[in-house]
């Protein structure tokens, strides 16, 4: 249901996409995350075989609250893009722009970022967003996932492993993200049960989680 609220879109690669959807679903905003291939022009991609794709984070978001300026500050501060050694394709660093006002934004940002960085040179590219094969079942909401008895409690079928935003959230929150402060302001508006509630809150007030670590 929080998807009726009207929503923008955003598309990153910042590497391991598991850490880039744990990062950017416990965001204030962020409505749902689903992780998959884009970047490049193969078929079907699959994690075995993703060809020239990258793996990416695909965002919805809610502008009112958070804006796409704000989401490429997570970026910029959250992953790899100015090593001296070549990143796989696979983990390039990439802003998928979904019309022009995100090129434009984008392209500004990286300018100030590359001021900010040299004489590192970034590697991060802009391009527009065209195909995006969302992942494997197993890869979307990985961190959640791994706590299983949790995630069997929330009946995540394939399609809600993608659209779910109680889903997004604990993702983001169980690795770390976000904060027990942050998570009591809105643990009521998921809709858990007392023992999915307890069980969370332990997790994130013991801060368990692997951060955006792959
Ligand atoms: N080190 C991890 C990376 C997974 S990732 C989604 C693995 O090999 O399983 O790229």
């Amino acid at each position: 249901h929080h998807l009726n609220v009207s929503h923008a879109t955003a598309t990153f690669g910042m590497g391991c996409f598991w850490g880039a959807e744990s990062l950017y679903g416990a965001t204030r905003g962020v409505l749902r995350t689903t992780v998959g291939y884009a970047g490049g022009s193969a078929e079907l991609p699959t994690y075995r075989k993703m060809g020239d794709h990258t793996e990416v984070l695909e965002i919805d978001y809610d502008p009112t609250v958070i804006n796409f300026k704000e989401l490429l500050e997570l970026f910029w501060n959250n992953h790899e893009y100015g090593l001296t050694k070549p990143i796989k394709r696979q983990y390039a660093s990439l802003i998928l722009y979904h019309d022009e006002e995100q090129k434009r934004i984008a392209a500004a940002s990286m300018l100030e970022e590359q001021k900010r960085r040299s004489p590192e040179v970034i590697t991060t590219d802009i391009a527009p967003k065209l195909n995006f094969y969302a992942a494997e079942d197993y890869h979307q909401k990985y961190r959640l996932q791994g706590h299983k008895d949790l995630a069997a409690s929330l009946n995540l079928n394939p399609q809600l492993l993608q659209s779910s935003y109680v889903a997004t959230k604990l993702n983001g929150y169980l690795a770390g993200v976000g904060g027990i402060e942050q998570f009591k302001t809105e643990v009521d508006t998921l809709g858990l049960t007392p023992t999915q509630r307890e069980y969370c809150n332990y997790h994130i007030e013991n801060n368990e989680g692997q951060g955006l670590y792959c």
